[in-house]
């Protein structure tokens, strides 16, 4: 078997009170869909200082201290990498959440997330992420987004489960 690349990503969720902030991906990977924040690495740059530039670029607001509550990692089949994405909730933020080229914010209730409209593995962890709980997991999916394999591990991220 060939190995798989892997490469890393990261997914921004603030989180205040009973609501957090999506927002609707408007292009590329995903589009269609509400997700939190984030994106690839830029060279040299530290996996916090990327999720809190994506978030500054994507939704216009200065992230203060993140806490990482996961990493999962998604293999699609017939795609020869894996996205190891590194998962943060940050509770305090300076700005305005204001709509950009890549995504549309909006702020949800914890329990009226719209999980019909978002990728299938976030059922999985997101519950577990808004509990503010460790987590690792694994995610496989078909053509077509469907998801045929998933593991989630509760108490930390460290571990692989692939
Ligand atoms: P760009 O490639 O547009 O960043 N991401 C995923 N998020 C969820 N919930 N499920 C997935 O399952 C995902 N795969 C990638 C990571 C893509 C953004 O989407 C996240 C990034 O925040 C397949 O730069």
């Amino acid at each position: 078997m060939v190995e798989k690349t892997k490469m890393i990503l990261t997914l921004i969720i603030p989180h205040q009170g009973r609501k957090v902030l999506l927002g609707m991906k408007k292009r590329g990977f995903g589009k269609g869909r509400w997700n939190g924040f984030g994106g690839k690495l830029e060279p040299g740059e530290t996996i916090e200082n990327s999720a809190k530039r994506e978030l500054c670029e994507e939704a216009g607001i200065e992230a203060g201290k993140l806490e990482q509550l996961g990493i999962v990692d998604f293999e699609f089949q017939n795609n020869p990498e894996i996205s190891e994405v590194h998962i943060f909730k940050v509770h305090e933020f300076k700005g305005v959440p204001k709509e950009s080229e890549e995504m549309a914010p909006k702020w949800f209730f914890v329990d009226e997330i719209p999980f019909k409209e978002m990728w299938g593995d976030d059922p999985y962890w997101l519950p577990i992420f808004l509990q503010g709980k460790k987590f690792r997991g694994y995610f496989l999916f078909a053509p077509g987004d469907k998801v045929i394999e998933h593991r989630v591990k509760i108490g930390g991220f460290t571990e692989p489960l692939m």
